[in-house]
């Protein structure tokens, strides 16, 4: 059974994404969850927090600053850990301290927590031309949405390639990276994104892994939402990458 976890924060968001914090309740509704201390106002505590309580399992937050915490927790634990990320953005703009969510990804290669060889970005589209340089000069793969279009099926052999040679993998879903037709509840939407049947088709194959150890899904935004759309792609994704193969 895998133990999932709550992280309601929306403190790492820089106010930009205001009320992911409720998402973990709607998205876990009927699930047992282990609640993680989140500090108010805090988010250096409540970073340590979440580096403290969470272990391996499906993390459901929050914004995605929580995924600088939670991947420490595992690149503790492992060797060499990879960081596949589905996201419209890079999330390397600074290297803010703490983390926010928009230069998490930045401060983990940065600290070398992860190895730059380590990260795989996948849909990104929305990118600041300071994360383009990053991404260059750490030669870190990406796929935005060009090479994505070309052949999907091709990219995720990719990937999954990449992703054998961790000894533990962990899987960050931003849900921005569908595109807003498909998910509109979240603080910054991009159009052009994945469709909800192209982000299954992906996590069909990468929950096929043994040694997928963490996933995390963030900024859901409940009080963006429409008619509950996202909150229901987001239960999807969860049921997707627990399901018994
Ligand atoms: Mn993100």
């Amino acid at each position: 059974m895998m133990k999932f976890y709550k992280i309601d924060s929306s403190q790492g968001s820089l106010g930009k994404n205001n009320g992911c914090e409720k998402a973990p309740d709607l998205i876990l509704d009927g699930v047992n969850f282990v609640k993680i201390n989140v500090v108010k106002n805090n988010l250096e505590e409540t970073n340590d927090n979440i580096f403290n309580e969470v272990d391996e399992g499906f993390i459901v937050g929050g914004d995605h600053s929580i995924t600088y915490s939670c991947f420490r927790k595992l690149a503790r634990k492992y060797k060499n850990p990879g960081l596949v990320i589905f996201d419209a953005h890079p999330d390397c703009v600074n290297d803010f301290r703490p983390p926010c969510h928009e230069d998490f990804v930045n401060v983990l290669v940065n600290d070398k927590i992860v190895k730059k060889e380590n990260v795989i970005l996948i849909g990104i589209r929305d990118i600041d031309p300071i994360e383009m340089r990053f991404l260059q000069e750490n030669k870190i793969l990406f796929f935005d949405d060009k090479k994505l279009f070309n052949d999907i099926e091709e990219v995720c052999d990719v990937i999954m390639e990449n992703s054998r040679r961790f000894d533990a993998l962990y899987l960050s879903i931003d849900i921005d990276v569908l595109d807003p037709a498909f998910a509109p509840g979240t603080g910054n939407l991009s159009p052009g994104g994945l469709s909800s049947k192209e982000l299954f088709y992906f996590l069909r194959r990468l929950r096929l892994l043994k040694n997928l150890k963490m996933i995390d899904l963030v900024e859901v935004n409940p009080d963006k939402d429409i008619n509950g759309i996202t909150v229901g792609v987001a239960k999807q994704i969860v049921k997707e990458l627990t399901l018994k193969v």
